[in-house]
């Protein structure tokens, strides 16, 4: 059986991680039999292909870091996850898909890391009873990863700006359709529905939330693609 090892999740999230849970999305579309492992011990994590969540441990315990990472390999033992999709829309897709997990992930770090109030959301959830001087340390490395990148030196309105174009195209590329390409889950979903509601809810900083509740079609499009995962996804062992 497959295990995928992953970040922690509580009541609003299966994982903390939205890319955990687009594996966790991916390998329930590939009809694998699989398992979660949830990773506390921050000693572990370092141990793990590139000390980030999610990996997938195979039948022989090789690891497979990356939520791309597994989504190739799971394609590589038969799993399809865009069937019925032409040429064109595989490329839409591919394009939505970076898109998604570089772009929105980076303004997802803003909301979590660098902004005061998501910061101290994420004190409260994903770091709750942690040591302060550890937590500010690898705080202080994320924030220069997000000087480095840019995105930390435009005012907080521009990158506000820029997620409402960013959720506007989608919003537009899903149209009145139940999933991205149609009435059936493909990989972009599993990329989108994750990130989305990260940005849709604390610990995201409340600007950002606001955000995302300006676009209703989206909200209902993530409940469409979560809640469904709420009751199919294992939980962790
Ligand atoms: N590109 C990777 C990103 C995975 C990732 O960024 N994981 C984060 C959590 S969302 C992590 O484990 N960070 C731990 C660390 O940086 O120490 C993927 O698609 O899986």
């Amino acid at each position: 059986m497959l295990t995928l090892l992953t970040h922690g999740g509580n009541d609003e999230f299966y994982s903390l991680s939205m890319f955990c849970t687009k594996a966790a999305l991916l390998l329930q579309m590939s009809g694998e039999a699989w398992q979660r492992q949830d990773v506390h011990d921050p000693a572990e994590l370092a141990s793990m292909p590139h000390s980030k969540l999610p990996v997938l441990s195979d039948e022989t315990g090789t690891l497979i870091p990356d939520s791309e990472g597994i989504r190739r390999f799971l394609e590589q033992r038969g799993a399809e996850f865009d069937t019925g999709l032409s040429a064109v829309q595989k490329g839409q897709s591919r394009v939505l898909i970076r898109m998604v997990d570089e772009g929105l992930w980076l303004q997802l770090m803003c909301a979590r890391w660098l902004e005061e109030d998501g910061w101290a959301g994420m004190r409260q959830t994903v770091f709750a009873g942690v040591p302060e001087a550890p937590v500010n340390e690898f705080r202080a490395g994320v924030l220069e990863g997000l000087h480095f990148a840019g995105h930390s030196r435009f005012e907080s309105s521009e990158r506000l700006a820029r997620l409402s174009q960013d959720l506007t195209a989608i919003e537009g590329l899903l149209g009145d359709q139940r999933f991205l390409f149609g009435d059936a889950m493909t990989a972009a979903d599993c990329s989108a529905a994750p990130m989305l509601q990260a940005l849709a809810r604390p610990p995201a900083a409340p600007q950002v939330v606001d955000v995302v509740q300006q676009h209703p079609r989206l909200l209902a499009y993530i409940s469409r693609v979560m809640d469904r995962a709420a009751l199919e996804l294992p939980r962790a062992a």
